[in-house]
């Protein structure tokens, strides 16, 4: 053959291939060990060839090297940008690709479960907002603007005037106002204050409210819903006992513990706050107090959470270190 026929042949066989195997063929056929052009220039006796033909031909063939190595570089580039050499054959033996799926935060987990047994105790859930106003999170509560306990609740304030809520309490006002009495009502939700920081304390952090209003509640209810309660998030009998304590917005008030077993040692812990709705605050939502009266209580979410899992420091909830939370397996 021809070095213009070769060349011709090279370029017609490469215009046809499509894969990286016919190329590496192709290849072969031409500049492989025994390819074509290969052997043009072995079958050559340059030592009998005169001078003249000697440069001719060499000059012809190089330049057929060059265009054949050219022109196979060229179509190797054509099929990668083609993506054929990606098509594998598919092997439908091979394990399936693990999607992971996401979990459940364990403070959600927890909220969703409590919600459940308070809906099986008649309860409906109300939603609430984070930012309320300075009313519902103090004044409607019985804490008007000079009363010592606003200080308890170190407060982001937003220049609107409005309260990043320091407690779901805020939500009290607003759903007696809409749900009027008898309600029976739980509110979950975020709540913010401006706290130092430690293994209890978190600036961000959940609660859940509780609220009772109906003609004759009394703390024998408050005490028999709690107990109900605790004995269904901790699956065995729970002892409550009841101390007293101070939030303007209960009288009376109190502290409740609860008796479990914590570091192999059985004792009381403190739990939440709670008390019978202050007739200020069912008269501040139209409710005549003559009439009907009530309990609250203010569990804190993130630290039944806690106890739950046995969580040692509450910052490890809002850090977001996914092998923190990978630990809960209370999956979607
Ligand atoms: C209150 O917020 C009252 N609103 C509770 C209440 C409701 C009393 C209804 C009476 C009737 P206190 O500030 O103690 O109370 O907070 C209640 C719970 O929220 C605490 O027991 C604790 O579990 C949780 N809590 C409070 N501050 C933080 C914090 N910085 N980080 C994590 N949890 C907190």
């Amino acid at each position: 053959m021809k070095l213009a026929e070769i060349q011709a042949a090279l370029l017609a066989d490469l215009a046809d291939v499509r894969t990286d195997e016919a190329l590496n063929l192709v290849r072969a056929r031409y500049t492989g060990k025994d390819g074509l052009v290969t052997n043009l220039r072995k079958n050559v006796d340059f030592s009998t060839m005169p001078i003249e033909e000697k440069r001719s031909f060499g000059g012809a063939f190089n330049d057929l090297k060059s265009t054949t190595d050219e022109a196979i570089r060229q179509a190797a580039a054509r099929i990668a940008a083609s993506g054929a050499h990606d098509v594998v054959p598919f092997d439908f033996t091979l394990p399936g690709t693990d999607h992971r799926l996401g979990a459940i935060h364990p403070i959600l987990s927890t909220q969703i479960e409590i919600e459940d047994i308070f809906r099986s105790m008649g309860f409906q859930v109300f939603a609430g907002d984070e930012a309320v106003s300075e009313f519902e999170n103090f004044d409607a509560l019985n804490i008007p603007g000079d009363h010592p306990a606003r200080d308890m609740q170190d407060t982001f304030w937003l220049e609107n005037g409005m309260v990043l809520r320091t407690h779901t309490s805020s939500m009290q006002n607003r759903a007696l106002r809409k749900l009027g009495a008898p309600v029976r009502a739980i509110f979950p939700g975020r709540c913010f204050r401006n706290e130092a920081l430690d293994i209890t304390h978190e600036n961000t952090f959940y609660q859940l409210e509780g609220l009772m209003v109906d003609r004759d509640v009394s703390v024998a209810n408050l005490i028999a819903v709690m107990r109900d309660f605790l004995s269904q998030v901790f699956r065995r009998e729970i002892e409550v006992r009841l101390r007293p304590g101070f939030f303007p917005f209960v009288e009376p008030g109190f502290e409740l513990d609860f008796k479990t077993t914590l570091n192999g040692v059985r004792r009381w812990v403190e739990l939440m706050p709670c008390g019978m709705v202050h007739p200020a605050v069912l008269r501040n939502a139209g409710i005549d107090p003559a009439e009907f009266s009530g309990f609250a209580f203010g569990l804190g979410l993130t630290r039944l959470a806690m106890l739950k899992h046995g969580v040692p420091d509450v910052r490890l909830f809002n850090k977001a270190d996914l092998r923190f939370c990978q630990q809960f397996h209370a999956s979607l």
